[in-house]
């Protein structure tokens, strides 16, 4: 039952965070309150830690099942025990690569984002097939008004419940009770372990958190300029920023963009990997800087970044958030001038966004 739950808050906020990364045309997500994404996103990494413990608990108490024979008895039958497979496959892989994600680790050759997506549907497929197959049984059980056992001679533990009374003890003697009281610590720690990178109460008790708290400017770095390719170019005194509209491209030095009004702002960084952190931001905000070169606020901006390769070097920012006054061209971070690890010369820094699109060392802004 908690693992329904789990598994349900994962799967609807991986699917928001889906779609705020790769938005239909009807898709809308707002840039208030600023610290939705981060909620959303915490949501959807502590739910997923949460279900680990929950599944393999799940595992070990159908494993003998498993065993039962003739292999298929009906096509009911046949279609249960397949989703169970597809089910408990594509959930231990969709939170095992989840975890590694969190880790930072990636051992594997495909990207992670689209794989995880797609068996995230082959996991919730399986589900309601699994939930179809179970109705009939679980409506009769529902709809039937004498016990299930109505001989209380045959029910030698009158004060068991129905459904856990029924599934056998364990066969190294581990109690029903002792085996549910140690799936919930363990879940317990694996929480608590792992909410510290977006709970900033918990960060000294989180094992898993590592990054938290670290980093140049008190800030977590997530890709570097090193690796980023854009040591060089970003500190080029000949860096411009060329803002395109319709009616023609404006550039800006380094020192034109300071020029300009500037405005603070206190916004967290949320990574789909799971940290987040707050941080206070100063510079133009995006609203006024439209204005500056003749645009409107709530257009639609495509943003490039200075690194030539990568998969955020191009991002889009949507009018919701081009509209937004704590959208920012920031320049500064926590005071300082950007450290080069956090986008100097300037990066976006928008409400309510994944970290994957908070674009650093941009080039570019181009009106959509
Ligand atoms: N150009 C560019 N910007 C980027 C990235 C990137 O790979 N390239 N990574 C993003 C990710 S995944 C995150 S979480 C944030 C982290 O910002 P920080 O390194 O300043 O903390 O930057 C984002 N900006
Ligand atoms: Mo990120």
């Amino acid at each position: 039952m908690m693992l329904a739950v789990t598994f349900t808050v994962c799967f609807f906020t991986g699917l928001l965070s889906h779609l705020i990364q790769h938005p239909p045309e009807w898709f809308f997500w707002p840039s208030r309150p600023i610290w939705l994404y981060r909620v959303t996103q915490g949501a959807h990494v502590i739910s997923g830690i949460a279900s680990i413990p929950l599944l393999l608990a799940k595992l070990w108490s159908v494993f003998p099942k498993l065993f039962g024979r003739p292999v298929v008895r009906s096509l009911p039958h046949a279609l249960e025990r397949l989703s169970i497979l597809v089910l408990s496959g594509s959930a231990f892989f969709e939170l095992s690569t989840g975890l590694l994600n969190v880790a930072q680790n990636y051992p594997w050759g495909f990207y992670f984002p689209q794989v995880h997506y797609a068996v995230a549907w082959l996991a919730i497929g399986s589900i309601l097939v699994h939930i179809a197959v179970k109705l009939p049984v679980v409506r009769r059980a529902l709809t039937r008004e004498t016990p299930i056992h109505p001989e209380p001679t045959a029910h030698p533990e009158p004060t068991a419940s129905p459904g856990p009374a029924t599934s056998p003890a364990h066969p190294d003697g581990l109690s029903r009770r002792g085996f549910l009281r140690t799936t919930w610590i363990a879940t317990g720690v694996a929480v608590i372990a792992t909410a510290g990178a977006t709970v900033p109460l918990l960060r000294n008790v989180s094992g898993l958190s590592w990054r938290t708290g670290k980093g140049t400017q008190g800030l977590p770095v997530n890709r570097t300029a090193v690796a980023a390719g854009v040591t060089q170019t970003a500190r080029d005194p000949s860096w411009r920023l060329s803002f395109v509209t319709p009616a023609g491209t404006t550039k800006f030095s380094l020192d034109e963009l300071r020029a300009l009004p500037q405005t603070t702002v206190e916004l967290p960084i949320a990574c789909v990997e799971g940290w987040s952190q707050s941080a206070v931001w100063r510079g133009i905000t995006m609203p006024s800087l439209l204005r500056a070169v003749g645009s409107r606020p709530g257009v639609d901006l495509r943003v490039s970044s200075l690194e030539k390769a990568g998969i955020y070097r191009v991002t889009t920012l949507p009018g919701e958030h081009t509209g937004d006054e704590d959208t920012l061209l920031a320049l500064e971070l926590n005071g300082e001038v950007l450290d080069i690890d956090h986008g100097f010369p300037c990066r976006i820094m928008a409400p309510s966004r994944p970290g994957v699109l908070q674009t650093k060392w941009v080039s570019m802004l181009e009106v959509l």
